[in-house]
């Protein structure tokens, strides 16, 4: 009986999967001779068609313009005000790792009108440091036993020895803590707190309520000795790799963005009709972004934005994005062009990213400008190769 319960099973899940396949193939494009021809955004064009020249001008109407396009349309509005925000060392470990780190696991609680939130941060400090630290902290859209405190389980999505050993401190917090990646759960979290959000078109929905978490986190890291919290680095991979470039879009305390494999409404353009598109990603994952956005659905010519645009935003911080060579649903040329599409406000700062005009080899890194990239060889993934590249370009930029 089981046994046939189980083929039932097995036999839907094939029968869905290969529905969703099905959809896909009909769906993404993955023929570079069909992308069909687009027009993106001028970066340094406001939308009442006033020219941008200066860092001035660009601070003052272009950059708040483009972050207020993208609460509009995309990922909705990021409530800046809260009530109370506490926490508490849960365990405090000063010879973890045989004494290479210290490992604090800190509960932060963010209260507002009577509802709370409660984040748990995992973070290790080398043991052996000269002052405060500068940290990576990782959005952690995977199971929470990749940031295992313990390090009985250790894993290439969050390998916190490689990281201790190359001078610098990892945190992690996981998605879940602000809003469950779910289509119905995701609003038990960071929405209860701001249930408006819920009603509005522009409302912040779970990238949002992810990219929120992280500044909550910060604001934590702002108040440990041990940790330079002007030089924190916000990463995530994939859906939270959407989520790294959000929060260090809205909050400029971030010194560096790492993104990777962040795709469809990460790093790659919408535009460009390549892989994943803005219709499946609306209908898969409903609970990611406003409302407002699946007004988009197969109509990515009506976007006002591109995600140019969100990198663009970050300048002139340190930003790095990735692709993996197998994951074309991810759109690597797309992500690339992205980026080299940003280079123009990074130079308003006079910081020159010099990217070239196509994308670079499988596994030949660019580190040295501020624009950094990689398309590794292999999966859709965060790995060692792509946790070292990062390491690389913080000790290229931080040395500045
Ligand atoms: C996929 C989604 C991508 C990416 C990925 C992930 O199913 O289509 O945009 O976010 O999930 O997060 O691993």
């Amino acid at each position: 009986m089981q046994y046939v319960r189980r083929f039932a099973l097995s036999f839907l899940l094939l029968a869905t999967l290969s529905q969703l396949q099905a959809q896909n193939a009909k769906e993404a494009n993955y023929d570079e001779s069909k992308v069909p021809a687009y027009t993106l955004p001028d970066i340094l064009k406001t939308t009442t068609n006033q020219d941008i020249r200066t860092k001035a001008n660009w601070e003052k109407i272009r950059r708040p313009e483009i972050i207020k396009l993208f609460e509009d349309n995309v990922y909705g509005q990021m409530p800046k005000t809260f009530d109370r925000l506490t926490y508490s060392i849960k365990r405090e470990d000063a010879n973890a790792m045989a004494g290479k780190a210290t490992l604090k696991e800190v509960l932060i609680e963010v209260v507002h009108h009577n509802q709370s939130v409660k984040i748990n941060l995992v973070l290790f400090v080398p043991t052996k440091r000269k002052g405060p630290t500068p940290a990576f902290l990782l959005i952690n859209n995977r199971g929470k036993d990749n940031t295992d405190p313990t390090r009985v389980h250790k894993s290439e999505f969050w390998p916190a020895e490689m990281v201790i050993d190359s001078g610098y401190a990892i945190a992690a917090f996981h998605v879940s803590d602000l809003a469950p990646d779910d289509t119905v759960q995701y609003v038990n979290g960071v929405l209860q707190l701001y249930p408006e959000q819920l009603t509005a078109n522009n409302g912040m929905r779970a990238i949002g309520a992810w990219a929120w978490g992280a500044s909550r986190v910060l604001d934590y890291l702002e108040k440990d000795a041990t940790i330079d919290a002007k030089k924190v680095a916000i990463v995530g991979h994939s859906r939270g790799g959407k989520a790294s470039l959000w929060a260090a879009a809205e909050d400029q305390r971030f010194a560096m963005c790492l993104s990777n494999c962040s795709g469809n409404t990460g790093a790659a353009l919408s535009h460009r009709r390549f892989g994943e598109t803005i219709n499946r990603i609306n209908t898969v994952f409903p609970h990611w972004f406003a409302r407002k956005y699946k007004k988009f659905n197969n109509n990515e010519d009506a976007l006002p934005l591109d995600q140019h645009m969100l990198l663009a935003s970050i300048a002139p911080r340190p930003l790095y994005v990735t692709n993996a060579s197998k994951d074309l649903w991810a759109d690597p040329t797309g992500t690339f062009l992205s980026l080299k599409y940003a280079q123009k406000a990074y130079s308003l700062y006079g910081v020159e990213a010099n990217l070239p005009v196509s994308p670079p080899a499988i596994n030949q890194p660019i580190s040295k400008s501020p624009l950094g990239y990689h398309n590794r060889e292999g999966e859709h993934n965060l790995t060692a190769y792509d946790w070292s590249n990062f390491i690389q370009f913080a000790k290229v930029h931080y040395k500045k």
